[in-house]
């Protein structure tokens, strides 16, 4: 890396000074800088702007509101963590942590110039002796995860996607396929390490007061460097799903089904799992539904759940059976489905979670979709998800014990209005279709508060909406916000206050 250092050092000095708003750090400064290179690892590595390692390393998944850096430092370990934050802090830089670069909040456009720190190379899983925990290093992916603890016979609850980050979902709370069985992915935490603001790399679980805040606003106290979570053995390897595709006067009729035998009011089976899609195909002049069932530990989807579906009429019907391996691939999720890949496109969701589908409202926002979805229009590629996870183990965990804030709910449910970027007239649009599109949802509930899913979010709800509205976590979080990151470095990503 030794190269690097003269090229790295100019470029430093010059943004240190610029960042500085003209005021001149002075020699000192400067020279203490070049120090940050000489105390990273032989695997850090640093990349600047129109290196294929910068490309590599920053380009994200969204392109509305991304954040902009001016160097990468790629970390070995997790020391280089601590040396770049406490550098970062010293002369007063922005960093932001980089995993699966699959979030997508607008407030991450608020980081405008500064220091990426990327995760990617602390990627790993080993499992404990005695086979109860794993510890999964900061920046794995979740395939990984499920990939090892498969090998040794176990799993655990990971995000759905095999392109996104283990952690990433985990510290918004994480919903997986597994959830209904044991809570959400940050339900299985053990204990973490930690790199706070200050510099500091700690060891923390249940003991520290800042394990509650790390369940479900984690992104706003630290970056964690490896994590100790519970695992299970696999019992069922067996799943099976079937995808029925129908047209869009079936509306109220799919979601009034879906309540009456699935949902029902968070108590469906926890073996089952139902999401549905909108979204426009050939041959079809409004959007298709695709409604998939999913069970575990069968190899054809029990006709109990299927039965009311069929009835309905849907103009496909395909059954396929596989392993807990394949739902990624079934549900368009895995590494080489169109989520994963990077094209540039402006990707933002208006999350919102409910307790219940209302039929009428879904005709509303299902109108809505298809007259700004037509083929002339930018947002024709969109995609309007309805994920129905098993809930009976979130729900089992204490409500009280975690940041998140939304046990009580059942159903997450996102337009995803993927466009290509054209300025910010377009970016307004987006952001005026999405809403009224949550709001025909919102005011379908009857609710007074508006749930989402930070993880989804798309950047302009409050924090209360993000981390419940119980004065008490707003307290909580404020609280614990002053004491661990009193200067506001970890607030790009939602930010808490
Ligand atoms: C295709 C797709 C599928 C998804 N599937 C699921 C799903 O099944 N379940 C679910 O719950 N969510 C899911 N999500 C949402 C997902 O939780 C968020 O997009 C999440 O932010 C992605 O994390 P990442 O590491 O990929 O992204 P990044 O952009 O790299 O990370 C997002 C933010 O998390 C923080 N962060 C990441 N790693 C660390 C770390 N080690 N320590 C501290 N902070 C860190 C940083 O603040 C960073 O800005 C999905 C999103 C997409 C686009
Ligand atoms: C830092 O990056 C931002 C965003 O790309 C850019 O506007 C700015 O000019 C860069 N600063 C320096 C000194 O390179
Ligand atoms: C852990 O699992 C491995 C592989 O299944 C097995 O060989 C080993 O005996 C187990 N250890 C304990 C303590 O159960
Ligand atoms: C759904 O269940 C919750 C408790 O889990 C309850 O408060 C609510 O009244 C129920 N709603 C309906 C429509 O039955
Ligand atoms: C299916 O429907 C909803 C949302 O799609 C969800 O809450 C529920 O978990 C699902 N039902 C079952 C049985 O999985």
């Amino acid at each position: 890396m030794r190269w690097f250092r003269t090229q790295v050092l100019a470029v430093l000095a010059a943004w240190t000074l610029t960042a500085a708003c003209g005021q001149s750090l002075g020699i000192e400064a400067i020279s203490e800088m070049s120090t940050l290179a000489a105390k990273l690892s032989p695997q850090a590595r640093i990349y600047l702007p129109g290196s294929s390692g910068f490309s590599q390393t920053s380009q994200r998944w969204s392109a509305l509101q991304a954040p902009q850096v001016n160097i990468s430092v790629a970390v070995g370990t997790e020391d280089d963590v601590v040396e770049t934050v406490k550098f970062a802090s010293k002369y007063n830089l922005p960093f932001l942590a980089y995993n699966g670069v699959h979030g997508s909040v607008t407030t991450l456009g608020r980081m405008d110039y500064g220091i990426e720190i990327y995760l990617g190379q602390l990627s790993n899983v080993e499992i404990a002796s005695d086979n109860r925990t794993a510890t999964i290093g900061g920046g794995t992916m979740s395939k990984l995860v499920t990939d090892t603890l498969w090998e040794a016979g176990k799993q655990t609850v990971t995000g759905t996607c095999e392109c996104v980050s283990y952690m990433g979902p985990a510290l918004g709370g994480g919903h997986g396929w597994l959830q209904g069985h044991h809570g959400l992915i940050a339900d299985q935490f053990v204990s973490m390490r930690v790199v706070l603001a200050d510099g500091s790399l700690k060891t923390i679980d249940s003991k520290s007061d800042l394990w509650w805040a790390m369940k479900g606003a984690g992104h706003n106290f630290g970056i964690v460097t490896s994590i100790t979570v519970k695992i299970y053995d696999l019992e069922h390897t067996n799943w099976a799903i079937e995808t029925l595709m129908y047209t869009g006067d079936k509306v109220e009729a799919i979601y009034q089904a879906a309540n009456d035998y699935l949902v029902k009011n968070g108590s469906q089976a926890v073996d089952v799992v139902n999401w549905s899609y909108w979204f426009r195909i050939p041959d079809q002049d409004k959007p298709v539904i695709a409604f998939y069932i999913i069970q575990e530990g069968v190899t054809a989807v029990d006709s109990k759940y299927t039965k009311p579906f069929h009835d309905i009429g849907p103009f496909s019907i395909e059954p396929v059976s596989g392993t807990y391996r394949d739902l990624a691939g079934w549900t368009g999720i895995s590494l080489d489905s169109t989520p994963c890949q990077k094209a540039g496109l402006s990707n933002p969701r208006f999350p919102i979670y409910l307790e219940t589908y209302n039929p009428m409202a879904q005709r509303q926002v299902y109108d809505f979709f298809q007259s700004i979805t037509q083929a002339a229009s930018p947002f024709a590629n969109s995609l309007f998800m309805f994920e129905g996870y098993s809930t009976r183990g979130v729900k089992a965990v204490d409500d009280s014990s975690a940041a998140y804030a939304f046990r009580g709910d059942n159903l997450l449910i996102a337009p995803l209005l993927q466009y290509q970027p054209n300025g910010p007239d377009l970016d307004n649009l987006a952001a005026k279709y999405g809403n009224q599109i949550r709001t025909l949802l919102y005011q379908g509930s009857k609710r007074e508060e508006l749930h989402t899913y930070v993880n989804y979010a798309y950047g302009d709800e409050s924090p209360k909406s993000w981390y419940g509205y119980e004065q008490w976590r707003q307290d909580k979080l404020k609280a614990l916000k002053s004491k661990y990151d009193p200067n506001g470095r970890f607030s790009f990503y939602a930010p808490v206050a």
